[in-house]
């Protein structure tokens, strides 16, 4: 195609102010994970859209928090990191609320690259007032880091065509770097494995889920017909935490592997087998070993 533009942007901001769930929207499909727990996503996951002669390549990054294990610390790196080679970043903001020190560290990140960027108000349905909207809305402005702050709802789909506008008026005339009909450079695994975590996330207490690692270890297409056979491997912190994720007569590893089956099948458009297996990785979070050989990056 000629006159082609592309655009690199990295979606950036706290645990759970929607970034995540707005790359989804934008993608119109569902290839990051969103739960209502912070810290659900965990290295930087990329999405691509391509709408007539611009390719849009977003970035969904670890949301910026104090970090308390050594995987903790390679999600901040990775989100800080994320941002050095975008063209934009748009970085979200909860309607309520102070900037935090983590928030703070990353804003002086992107002035001091002096990136454009954009800041985002998410959760424009749960804003109480104008005033309120007002007010949020001048504090961001007042850091003279952003060119504009703009609203959105990702939970009712508005204001999302409008930062789409914004968005492409930064694209630049240059090569669509992906397929047009890409829309992850994510391997299937990768994905598979990430809807697995999730099912954990949403049916599991807090910390099991958090201290749990998946891993695809096979992932097969039967010669001639469409079902997968995929085994995953679910690596847990302690012996207690394996008893709790199996449950009585397996039940709740029987959940999970449903729940996530269904989510498979959609995704990959065909029959799965799914099997799910639970093994112990004695604190592998804050095990450089380990994070390496799971492939958390260290930079
Ligand atoms: N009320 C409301 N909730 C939202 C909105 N966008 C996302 N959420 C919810 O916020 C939670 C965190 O979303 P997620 O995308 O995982 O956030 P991330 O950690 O920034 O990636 C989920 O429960 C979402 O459903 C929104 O526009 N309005
Ligand atoms: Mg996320």
């Amino acid at each position: 195609m000629q006159n082609t533009k592309s655009i690199f942007v990295a979606i950036v901001g706290k645990p759970n102010v929607g970034k995540s769930s707005l790359m989804n929207l934008i993608l119109g499909e569902k290839i990051a994970i969103v739960t209502r727990k912070p810290q659900t996503t965990r290295t930087s996951i990329t999405g691509v859209l391509t709408k007539g002669e611009t390719q849009f390549v977003f970035m969904d990054t670890p949301g910026i928090h104090t970090p308390r294990t050594k995987l903790g610390e390679r999600m901040i790196k990775t989100s800080h990191n994320a941002i050095a080679d975008v063209d934009l970043v748009v970085m979200l903001f909860e309607p309520y609320g102070e900037i935090g020190e983590a928030e703070k560290a990353l804003i002086e990140n992107i002035s001091g690259r002096s990136l454009p960027a954009l800041a985002v108000i998410n959760k424009n349905d749960t804003i109480k007032s104008r005033r309120d909207a007002r007010r949020q809305k001048e504090y961001i402005m007042g850091l003279g880091v952003f060119d504009d702050v703009l609203f959105t709802s990702v939970r009712e789909n508005d204001g999302v065509d409008r930062l789409m506008e914004k968005i492409e008026s930064y694209a630049a005339p240059g090569p669509h770097y992906f397929d047009d009909d890409a829309i992850t450079n994510q391997p299937e695994k990768v994905i598979v494995a990430e809807i697995v975590r999730e099912k954990l996330l949403l049916n599991m207490r807090d910390e099991i889920p958090h201290g749990t690692n998946v891993e695809v270890e096979a992932f097969k297409e039967r010669a001639g017909r469409k079902i997968i056979d995929i085994s995953v491997v679910i690596y847990c912190e302690k012996k207690s935490h394996k008893g709790m994720i199996i449950g009585k007569q397996g039940a709740m590893l029987k959940k999970i592997a449903s729940r996530a089956r269904v989510d498979i099948e959609a995704f990959l458009d065909a029959k799965v087998n799914l099997q799910c297996w639970v093994k112990v990785k004695e604190d592998w979070r804050d095990s450089n070993y380990i994070l390496n050989d799971f492939g958390f990056k260290d930079e």
